[in-house]
């Protein structure tokens, strides 16, 4: 990619050592959509906070966290799956592939992709996309660690990610998208993300996607009500993350994390609830709320898919469903696909 596209693009690249480099956008037009943002959602009717937000540096240690309680399964099934997807991945690595990875946090399932690539080919470019600046650290690790690994990573949304590497160069990627991420979404949403990684790819480039299954109810509640109340600290802590980067007020002992499974739109819902009648300020959203006693605000959704689910938004969004591979409690699949 020339300079000028990176510059057009607004962003700032920082060469770390020679064979790492990242692109982020100025921190000050990241402040500015955080606050812009956060003035419109908390606006409406129903208040809600992007669970993009989650992830500042603490928030994504807070996930890390969570990925290693017995409850949050997810993150064990999908290791499972891609511990043994080695000789199940590699007929399809015929060619040299670049690895993209959308929503790459600190790349430690990862590896075992990055093990797998090197088993076909020598030299790798691995291009990490992550609206969190943990990449700093995770990508240094990760060129110590192998030797010929080139990153080049990009901190910002998924989609800015993707308008990033479109037409990098004509290299075959393997794009993958794990831990359920995709979950986030709505279905309409969803389809429009799909849409727009198939328009993006090239006919060699393969699709590596990680899906949760619908499963039983209380497997579901538990592994977003854990013991630990871990991801209670997670979701309270995008409160604290509007202090300290938008001024704001709330005091976190007003609020209590609540999560529930909506069997009819199979997904979890994650809210903060108001403990009292309360106003908050947010200085450099210019806003100011109340919120009424038991009030909600939204801050995600986790949608759970069955396997005909999955097909149907496969097929829709233009993809030959390649490969379905399954843990062995079949809570969780990963999917690997192409264009049609
Ligand atoms: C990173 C979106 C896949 O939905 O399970 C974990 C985030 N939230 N616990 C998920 C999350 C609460 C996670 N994803």
């Amino acid at each position: 990619m020339s300079k000028s596209k990176q510059e057009l693009l607004g962003y700032q690249s920082h060469l770390i050592q020679d064979n790492l480099t990242y692109f982020k956008p100025t921190r000050t037009s990241t402040t500015v959509t955080f606050a812009e943002e956060i003035r419109s959602s908390l606006q409406e009717p129903k208040k809600s906070i992007s669970p993009k937000f989650f992830y500042d540096e603490n928030g994504s240690k807070l996930f890390d966290e969570i990925c290693t309680l017995p409850e949050y399964y997810p993150y064990n099934s999908e290791t499972e799956i891609l511990q043994s997807i080695e000789k199940k991945l590699l007929p399809y690595l015929s060619n040299e592939f670049h690895l993209v990875e959308l929503g790459s946090g600190s790349s430690v399932k990862t590896r075992l992709l990055i093990d797998v690539l090197f088993k076909s080919q020598k030299h790798l470019q691995y291009f990490p996309i992550d609206i969190s600046e943990i990449l700093d650290q995770s990508a240094k690790s990760l060129c110590m660690d192998y030797e010929n690994l080139k990153v080049t990573g990009v901190v910002d949304t998924y989609e800015k990610g993707l308008d990033f590497i479109e037409h990098y160069d004509d290299k075959p990627n393997l794009i993958t998208f794990l831990g359920s991420s995709f979950g986030n979404l709505d279905h309409n949403e969803g389809m429009k993300f799909l849409q727009r990684i198939n328009t993006l790819m090239k006919s060699d480039d393969l699709f590596l996607i990680g899906l949760d299954l619908k499963k039983d109810h209380e497997v579901l509640h538990n592994a977003y009500n854990d013991s630990q109340k871990t991801t209670a600290k997670f979701n309270l802590n995008v409160l604290k993350r509007i202090n300290e980067e938008l001024g704001a007020d709330f005091n976190l002992e007003n609020f209590e994390h609540h999560a529930v499974y909506d069997e009819q739109k199979g997904r979890i819902e994650m809210y903060l609830r108001s403990l009292s009648e309360q106003s908050i300020t947010i200085p450099k959203s210019d806003l100011s709320i109340t919120l009424s006693k038991d009030e909600l605000i939204h801050t995600e959704n986790s949608h759970k898919f069955s396997i005909s689910q999955i097909e149907s938004y496969l097929k829709e969004s233009n993809f030959e469903k390649l490969e379905m591979w399954f843990d062995s409690r079949k809570y969780f699949a990963l999917v690997l696909g192409k264009k049609i």
